[in-house]
């Protein structure tokens, strides 16, 4: 389940778009759909140094689709300023967050408690899941009210989260730039940088977030709001022993 995506994978051809369709219209789920089959995955994955991977899937949800889910979730979640230890100190997260998943997430020092998923997720979870063929337990949503709120560099590397862990990260609302370089034990390399717009899918894998760090700048003049969504798969409790991720 944790392996780089191939061509053929059930989880990204067409046997993907067929397993999607049927298992959203046995939901009932006839509106939501990713556009799998007009982009084949292939073309758009990015190899990075010693296994790791990016698919930028731009237009993943459609207009329509992506503005409702925004103004639900906008209207629906309880978002909060959380703070996180950094070097030592307590500070203030630059952006907004909530979270949903049925396990504690450690992250920064700090232990998001597990939290009911709001019906306003139930497609979009199950389609993230779909498109990347991962059961995900958890979803961490960040709110950046102006291009004023950020996130600094960091990777999704917690233990909980297992050796190589799957990332899918859905962009809602304001188009902001996403940054990636490699952590300082490999060579130099020039930083990445997509452009994440309203509906789009980015998904990382295989040893990225053992390897590089990631980041959302400050970019003064954006004034729309942006909503992040990243689902991830959380393998324990912070702290305990982590069980083979092949296993779940
Ligand atoms: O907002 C984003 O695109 C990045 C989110 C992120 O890096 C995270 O939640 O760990």
């Amino acid at each position: 389940m944790l392996h780089r995506p191939a061509r053929k994978d059930a989880c990204h051809g067409k046997a993907a778009v067929s397993i999607a369709k049927s298992t959203l219209r046995s939901h009932g789920y006839a509106t939501l759909q990713p556009r799998l089959a007009l982009h084949p995955l292939l073309e758009q994955t990015i190899e990075l140094a010693r296994g790791g991977w990016v698919v930028h899937q731009p237009s993943w949800l459609d207009r329509a689709t992506a503005h409702t889910l925004f103004q639900r979730l906008l209207g629906e979640i309880a978002w909060q300023r959380g703070s996180i230890q950094l070097f030592g100190k307590q500070v203030l997260e630059p952006r907004l967050i909530a979270w949903a998943g049925e396990m504690p997430y450690r992250y920064s020092g700090r232990t998001l408690a597990p939290a009911t998923r709001p019906a306003c997720l139930n497609q979009v979870w199950l389609l993230a899941e779909t498109f990347a063929g991962v059961s995900f337990n958890h979803v961490l949503m960040n709110r950046y009210r102006t291009g004023d709120d950020s996130m600094g560099w960091h990777a999704d590397a917690e233990p909980e989260l297992g050796q190589n862990p799957p990332v899918l990260s859905l962009s809602l609302g304001a188009t902001r730039r996403f940054l990636m370089k490699p952590k300082r034990h490999l060579p130099a390399e020039a930083t990445r940088e997509w452009r994440l717009t309203d509906g789009s899918v980015l998904f990382m894998g295989g040893s990225t977030q053992h390897h590089y760090r990631h980041s959302v700048p400050r970019q003064r003049g954006v004034a729309g709001e942006r909503l992040n969504l990243t689902f991830r798969r959380v393998l324990c409790p912070p702290g305990a022993a982590v069980p083979d991720a092949g296993a779940h």
